[in-house]
Order: C-alpha cells, then structure tokens, then sequence
C-alpha cells in the first residue's frame, strides 16, 4: 500500500500541471496572432521590384481614377498603384520580371484613360 501522499507535494504536482497548460495556452495564441498577422500582411516586393509613372488622359473625378488604378493594378506583376485625376498621373510598382511599363500603359489606355509613361 502506497504511502497517503504529503499534501505540500500535492499542491507542488498541481502548480507544475498548470504551468504547463499556460505555456501551452500561450504558445497557442501566440502561435494563432502570427497566422492571422500573416494574412494580413502584405507580400513584401520582389527582387526585381520597379516603379513606374505614367501621363493619363480623360481622369475627370475620383471614380475614374479608381478605375486607372484598378486597370493597372490588373496587369498581372502589379503590386500596387495610384492615380490622381486632378494631376492627370499614375504611378505603379511592379514586379519587372513579370510586366512591363509598356503593358500597364496598354492596360490603363484599354480601360479608356490614354496613358503615357513619364
Ligand atoms: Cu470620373
């Protein structure tokens, strides 16, 4: 027959339990606020990473340069862009491995804003 265990030890085993769980918990969560910050966060730009500016024609209010930054933004390599329709300008960043200046220009005329690069 076993020896009744000393309460003291009993509380000691108890406390190394619950430490346990915490580490494990916190581990957790930090491990779940990572994930979620990752998909939040943008991919950061490539090697070849380049800018662009371009002239644009016919911007005459904010929806249409929504619409230029959208035609460029659709041009597979684009990572971001900007139009101003007051300035008559867009600017795009892009990856120059896989796009051109010359192929956003094209996407952002087609989109019916005739555009130059700077
Ligand atoms: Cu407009």
């Amino acid at each position: 027959m076993e020896p009744a265990m000393h309460p003291a030890n009993k509380v000691a085993r108890d406390h190394v339990a619950w430490r346990a769980l915490l580490v494990l918990a916190v581990a957790a969560a930090v491990g779940l606020a990572a994930c979620a910050c990752n998909d939040r966060a943008t991919p950061p730009p490539p090697a070849s990473a380049a800018e662009a500016a371009f002239s644009v024609q016919g911007m005459t209010c904010a929806s249409c340069a929504v619409a230029v930054r959208a035609a460029a933004k659709g041009v597979p390599g684009v990572y971001d862009a900007r139009a101003d329709a007051e300035q008559g300008s867009a600017w795009a960043s892009y990856d120059a491995q896989r796009t051109t200046v010359q192929a956003i220009a094209r996407a952002i005329s087609d989109a019916g804003y005739p555009a130059t690069a700077q």
